[in-house]
């Protein structure tokens, strides 16, 4: 099957500040960008099948198989109840660690109404442009009544538990500091949705909403990933005017919202007069003012070998792709790129050849893969 071709090609070159820390990088990245795929709307993730396979989410509530650059029809069999409103709706797509044997598909969304909704996770197979044997595995509590804030992320682990991230629902900041409830977390379950038996807070709390609760104070988290070298989880979450952050996330540890943040309220109010606090995590990156961090991907490609051990990020607010650069888990410096195209982007994902594809996040959105002149 030919590929599909679109005539906008656009070369780049972004010119690196060389930096004396002695990483050898190069000092210039040299990449393509090609739009491989329109006609999305509000496309909110992608997860890699294959070389020339993927699946794609719409935020609007459809989920599709993208086959050589081809959309399929929206695929069937998706939840009844996805709430398609404010930032919610269909949001992550991430395979099963074992998808090539059990063919599991994990999705979060927003579900319910907006008197009372929550983020949900299912896991489901794929035939035929269908959703077979689909459960829910996950149910965030308490339920909330606003439309926004709701994490969405999903990442697994080596052991193949599933880390969720869950938002703080905007106006229940507070309950990002209470660990009877899931919201303002990352949450940690297994691949069935149980809860393992090694997370920090079993136990402690009455309902026992604790147990799958694996780290806290944290207030709008869109990026998740394990690093399967470093072993380490990394997270990016939006703060409020100012604030945002990138964490490395240590099991039972507080990152701090909202007694802890850099930023203020939109309306200038000052949210806490702490910057620091006994026992609460320093962000790993801070950004004030506000980039709106949206995804978060580990570069281990060979395309961009000068990206490998990197983290990469999209932003929404400031319209680029931040390029993290990291010494060990220290960052040493961060490059934009992608910022002359204008775009918010929603997600960041790498290729299994390396190159970078990056969601457009709008009504009229697209996938753009980026790849690399040089090489
Ligand atoms: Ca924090």
């Amino acid at each position: 099957m030919a590929l599909k071709t679109f005539p906008k090609i656009i070369l780049c070159l972004l010119l690196v500040s060389n930096w004396a820390n002695g990483k050898d990088k190069e000092s210039s990245l040299q990449y393509d960008v090609k739009e491989v795929v329109t006609g999305l709307n509000f496309p909110w993730s992608l997860a890699f099948i294959s070389d020339n396979q993927f699946l794609v989410t719409e935020r609007t509530g459809k989920l599709r198989h993208v086959v050589n650059f081809t959309l399929s029809k929206p695929i069937t069999g998706l939840p009844e109840d996805i709430y398609v409103n404010g930032q919610g709706g269909l949001q992550d797509v991430v395979l099963h660690p074992n998808y090539a044997q059990n063919g599991w598909i994990y999705l979060s969304y927003s579900a319910g109404t907006d008197e009372r909704n929550t983020l949900k996770v299912m896991r489901a197979k794929l035939e035929n442009n269908h959703l077979v044997d689909s459960e829910v595995i996950f149910t965030v509590e308490p339920y909330r009544s606003t439309p926004v804030h709701y994490g969405a992320r999903l990442a697994f682990m080596d052991d193949n538990s599933l880390l969720i991230s869950s938002g703080d629902g905007f106006d229940y900041r507070e309950d990002a500091q209470r660990k009877n409830n899931q919201m303002g977390k990352i949450l940690r379950v297994l691949d069935t949705g149980e809860t393992p038996t090694d997370n920090p807070y079993i136990g402690e709390t009455e309902k026992n909403l604790s147990a799958a609760v694996y780290s806290i104070g944290h207030r709008n988290p869109q990026g998740l990933v394990y690093d399967l070298n470093r072993d380490l989880v990394f997270s990016n979450e939006h703060g409020p005017a100012g604030g945002d952050e990138i964490n490395i996330i240590k099991r039972g540890d507080n990152y701090g919202w909202p007694i802890v943040t850099n930023g203020k309220d939109y309306s200038g109010a000052i949210i806490t007069p702490f910057k620091k606090y006994q026992g609460m995590r320093q962000p790993l990156v801070d950004w004030t003012p506000s980039i709106a961090p949206s995804s978060l991907a580990m570069y281990n490609g060979v395309m961009f070998p000068q990206m490998r051990g990197d983290l990469l990020v999209s932003t929404l607010k400031s319209k680029e792709i931040l390029w993290i650069q990291m010494q060990g888990n220290k960052v040493v410096d961060q490059q934009s790129f992608l910022s002359e195209l204008g775009y918010r982007f929603r997600d960041i994902k790498v290729h299994p050849d390396g190159s970078l594809y990056v969601l457009v996040d709008n009504e009229q959105g697209k996938i753009l893969r980026v790849t690399s002149k040089s090489g």
